[in-house]
């Protein structure tokens, strides 16, 4: 039948060869609860119970103990070397044992049990285990109460405000399965740009509802918070943090909110940002209003993620410099339940940004990590784009604060600079399209987002093949030509709209398409021209000691790599460097050239994809495969759109010929 998309990779279709079948269904006679049975507990049986059925293609009943062999034991156990949520999966002589010292992490034993069968492994001898490297694992929900997603590219908002909290829509609890399945513990339901309106009783039992669905998946619900509520549900004058009563407003609707969702998550706070209301209104800095923020959680087992993406209309500044300026002085101020959620990048979200300067920079604060999942910047749901590879650089990025090897993976679990809690969060691409995504391929960014933030050691190339294996096909072949177009499609972007270092000269409106003409805005920091600094000497942001010296954020090993404009790697060029047009670079060709040529053989590189895409056909379902063919028809068209509006338009300062060879023959 006709494959929907929306069983996304938590397909259980019946395994195709018989002897793998049958080795499995010798381990998976049936399903026993060797611990006091809790919701959390039964779900985890309840869904290993139908994943095996539909892939072992036969009942799989769930009871307690008996004697016979070939039965899966579930049991919540200590087990100090498991943290948590990790899990441990051991053949014994009566057979496979999921473990975990709590039921959560026995639920996610149990989909990775799942995973082992569904990506096509022999049940060897198990003795497997593992658990998260970071602590609180969120998507970020920008969806508002009208049913709107900001930045959303697949359809509506999931959330049915109106028909809650009456109606349950069965989606929610598919959506939670989903996450469980790849160790996502929190969601934050709300658009940061948040409305005050969920911390009303009204909404408050709506948000109930839905924290109850999650319950039982491991998963904790958190609000993002508008700073003005205080004000414009509260009746109160001012939104100060210092002020008593507003201290006390806020401690009381926590309490509230505690009493309505007892293990609710916690606050997400975009303040002072982009026109948002916050504690510098009042004169008062973010860690005054996020440390006010914690302490009205108080004794409650909640959070504050405190954003520091912000940054004001200056034409003479460099935005790239702003969050650091007004977070990096704060180091040591916040409160213990605080941590300040960092985006990638210095920008917003790119396709290809330098490591946050932030990271590293603030040791005495756990940092969130923010990446973005929906592909604001990296063409919507029409584009095919890998993002394991982007998150991934991030994590791996040195940022040498405490010498070689202090990644910013190591930031953010923690471990560098040694703090009790750590958390990362993904800005979801998920709407009400059947399919959630869109583009049936931005699945796998929310699949490698969860794994990635249980486990950033994993490499990308192996988490898109799982997702490819469980999602699309374990032919071969098939895998042979799709995993290439996975592994390279970010890179592939990059090339064909921003390459070398290019930043923010998308469309400006919606955030789509080239638009690296833009002089006029309402602000200086909105316009192209603010970050590609073409000129009829060079191209780049000039950001050495020469320029904006945004490179004195960094630290000195950082610095060295890229203050030099013959020594920095080209991806992060026009980053840091106005480079002139004949400027010959690394690769034997001048700047000019290069740029060229990266713009051409990017959008050549999507009729490549079209043919690897097309080499799968005979292993995809067809009506899948039909709407990536014709996506990727779309990404051509576009790719061809980005490389002629922007090689013409820096032609005009260059002054140059496009390189004849680049040209096609006539
Ligand atoms: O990239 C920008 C988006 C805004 C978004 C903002 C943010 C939610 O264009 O839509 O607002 O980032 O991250 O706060």
């Amino acid at each position: 039948r006709a494959d929907d998309g929306y069983r996304l990779w938590l397909k259980y279709d019946e395994l195709p060869e018989a002897s793998l079948r049958k080795a499995w269904q010798a381990q998976a006679r049936g399903i026993t609860l060797a611990s006091a049975s809790t919701p959390t507990l039964q779900t985890a049986a309840r869904e290993l119970q139908l994943g095996l059925q539909g892939l072992l293609g036969r009942p799989v009943p769930v009871g307690t103990a008996s004697g016979s062999k070939g039965l899966i034991r579930l049991r919540v156990a200590p087990d100090p070397s498991l943290g948590k949520e990790g899990y441990r999966i051991t053949s014994q002589a009566s057979g496979l044992e999921i473990t975990g010292p709590t039921d959560a992490a026995v639920l996610y034993g149990c989909f990775a049990l799942l995973r082992q069968v569904q990506t096509g492994q022999q049940p060897n001898q198990f003795n497997l285990s593992s658990q998260p490297r970071i602590q609180y694992r969120l998507l970020n929900h920008w969806d508002n109460p009208n049913g709107t997603v900001e930045r959303g590219y697949a359809g509506s908002s999931i959330w049915k405000w109106h028909e809650l909290p009456e109606r349950i829509d069965p989606r929610y609890q598919d959506y939670a399965r989903a996450n469980a399945s790849i160790g996502i513990n929190g969601v934050v339901l709300n658009n940061v740009n948040a409305s005050a309106r969920y911390l009303t009783p009204e909404y408050l039992q709506k948000v109930a509802a839905l924290a109850g669905v999650m319950r039982p998946y491991g998963i904790r619900v958190y609000l993002s918070v508008l700073w003005a509520a205080p004000k414009v549900i509260g009746g109160l004058p001012t939104s100060d943090p210092l002020d008593p009563k507003v201290k006390q407003w806020w401690a009381a609707r926590t309490d509230e909110i505690y009493r309505t969702i007892p293990d609710f998550g916690g606050f997400l706070v975009k303040a002072n940002s982009e026109g948002e209301p916050g504690p510098q209104d009042y004169g008062r800095n973010h860690a005054d209003g996020a440390n006010m923020l914690a302490a009205a959680l108080g004794n409650h087992d909640g959070i504050v993620m405190w954003r520091a993406f912000v940054y004001k209309a200056n034409s003479k500044g460099d935005r790239f410099k702003e969050a650091y300026q007004e977070f990096q002085p704060l180091d040591g101020q916040f409160a213990s339940k605080v941590l300040v959620q960092v985006k990638n990048g210095p920008i917003d979200f790119q396709a290809r940004e330098p490591f946050h300067p932030l990271f590293g920079a603030m040791p005495r604060t756990p940092l969130v990590l923010e990446v973005q999942l929906t592909q604001e910047y990296l063409g919507f749901a029409t584009h095919l784009v890998y993002l394991g590879p982007l998150v991934k650089e991030c994590l791996m990025a040195d940022t040498y604060a405490q010498g070689p090897g202090s990644t910013v993976a190591k930031v953010v679990d923690g471990t560098l600079e040694k703090h009790a809690i750590s958390g990362i969060a993904g800005v979801a691409n998920i709407g009400s399209d059947r399919n959630w995504t869109g583009h049936p391929v931005g699945q796998t960014n929310w699949y490698a987002f969860g794994r990635l933030a249980w486990d950033h050691t994993l490499s990308p190339e192996a988490v898109a093949e799982e997702w490819t294996k469980m999602t699309l096909t374990r032919e071969p072949a098939a895998l042979a030509s799709i995993l290439p177009v996975l592994n390279q499609s970010r890179d592939i972007y990059v090339r064909y709209t921003t390459p070398m270092g290019l930043h923010h000269i998308m469309g400006q409106t919606l955030h789509y398409g080239p638009e690296p003409w833009l002089s006029q805005s309402a602000r200086p920091d909105w316009t192209s021209v603010y970050y590609h600094k073409a000129d009829s000497v060079g191209l780049g942001f000039e950001r050495t000691a020469r320029g904006s010296n945004a490179l004195s954020l960094y630290s000195p090993g950082v610095r060295q790599q890229w203050s030099n404009p013959a020594t920095c790697p080209l991806d992060y060029l026009l980053w840091f460097h106005h480079v002139g047009w004949g400027q010959r670079l690394s690769t034997g060709r001048t700047l000019w050239d290069e740029l060229c040529t990266r713009y051409y053989t990017g959008a050549d590189s999507v009729l490549w994809m079209q043919r690897q895409w097309e080499q799968a056909r005979p292993a995809v379902d067809a009506e899948l495969h039909a709407d990536v063919a014709a996506r990727l028809r779309i990404q051509h068209r576009e790719a061809l759109w980005w490389r002629d509006a922007c090689v013409l338009y820096f032609q005009t300062y260059a002054r140059r010929p496009i390189p004849p060879t680049l040209m096609p023959p006539t």
